[in-house]
């Protein structure tokens, strides 16, 4: 009887597409969306610069070589990479008070008391990482490009986040078509600070809301989202009247195709983050599975549980 069981098990198995079980498993969740890539995107401001990616390959290239426990590679920036950070840095420092929401300014704030974050160096990701562990539990990991959306949520599922390393070209400061080390260090990281919004990352809070949402604060709308808090361009453009406001609705979020090239047609905006966190608890309620999982933080792997 017991060996019938076990047959069955392992055809129901079979069924689920693979998924990282344990941390080191992201070792394989390497795949990335080139289309943005200055190799292949004729509208990249590198596209026609081949000194800017052979350096960008460079950089990738530790990413590639990168294994879960390894240390995190370390990138000695050239003053010219130097200067972009500073010009993107002290350009949108200039909007964070009036555009930025509130939890983004104080984790920007405690980055910049404990000098990790200033004009003058490009964070490296280990110290970044260990500022992140110690508050929330998030850690980072090097990705040499613009991930899948299913690597990125796996990865996230672990408290990992996948952060770039190269830098934007120095022509376009102020909107990059891809993720480079501004978008992750500026967009992303401060908010992975905050308890909250990292428990949301954790739940696979989808990529859209992750780069482009909006949400209420005091009465006023304000930017979470990583991409808007990278690009001095968009964040500007998000914020006045000209884009369309849509309240958060996951199921319409979830579906609505972004695009990195140039700035969103549609904006999400959240009550709050406690709204938002609600509403996309119920939204995957709904989601039809074979299985579900449980993390376990003790061993940082998922426990693959059948359905009662
Ligand atoms: N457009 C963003 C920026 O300029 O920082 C990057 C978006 C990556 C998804």
């Amino acid at each position: 009887l017991k060996r019938v069981a076990d047959d069955v098990r392992i055809v129901q198995e079979e069924k689920i597409p693979w998924f990282p079980k344990k941390i080191s498993d992201l070792d394989k969740c390497n795949h990335l969306i080139t289309k943005y890539d200055p190799d292949l995107d004729q509208d990249h401001p590198g596209f026609s610069d081949p000194e800017y990616r052979k350096r960008r390959g460079i950089v990738s290239e530790l990413a590639f070589n990168y294994k879960h426990g390894d240390p995190l590679p370390v990138v000695e920036y050239t003053p010219e990479e130097i200067a972009t950070w500073r010009e993107v840095y002290g350009t949108l420092s200039n909007l964070y008070p009036t555009h930025a929401c509130r939890q983004f300014l104080e984790a920007l704030g405690q980055l910049e008391s404990e000098r990790l974050y200033g004009e003058d160096k490009i964070p490296q990701l280990g110290e970044v990482s260990a500022f992140l562990k110690e508050r929330t539990g998030f850690q980072l990991r090097p990705v040499a490009g613009l991930l899948s959306a299913r690597d990125f949520l796996a990865s996230l599922a672990f408290r990992v986040f996948q952060c770039t390393q190269y830098i934007r070209h120095p022509s376009a400061p102020m909107h990059s078509p891809e993720p480079d080390c501004c978008h992750e260090l500026l967009g992303h990281i401060p908010m992975l600070a905050d308890k909250e919004f990292a428990q949301f990352s954790q739940l696979n809070w989808e990529t859209t809301i992750q780069n482009f949402g909006l949400c209420k604060q005091n009465g006023t709308v304000k930017a979470y989202g990583a991409g808007l808090l990278s690009s001095y361009g968009e964040l500007l453009y998000a914020l006045s009247n000209e884009p369309q406001y849509k309240p958060f609705n996951p199921a319409e979020t979830a579906v609505q195709p972004y695009q990195d090239q140039s700035y969103q047609p549609v904006y999400f905006v959240s009550e709050s983050f406690e709204d938002a966190k609600h509403k996309l608890r119920q939204y995957s309620s709904t989601i039809q599975k074979p299985f579900s999982i449980r993390y376990d933080p003790y061993t940082c792997s998922m426990e693959v549980l059948d359905e009662p």
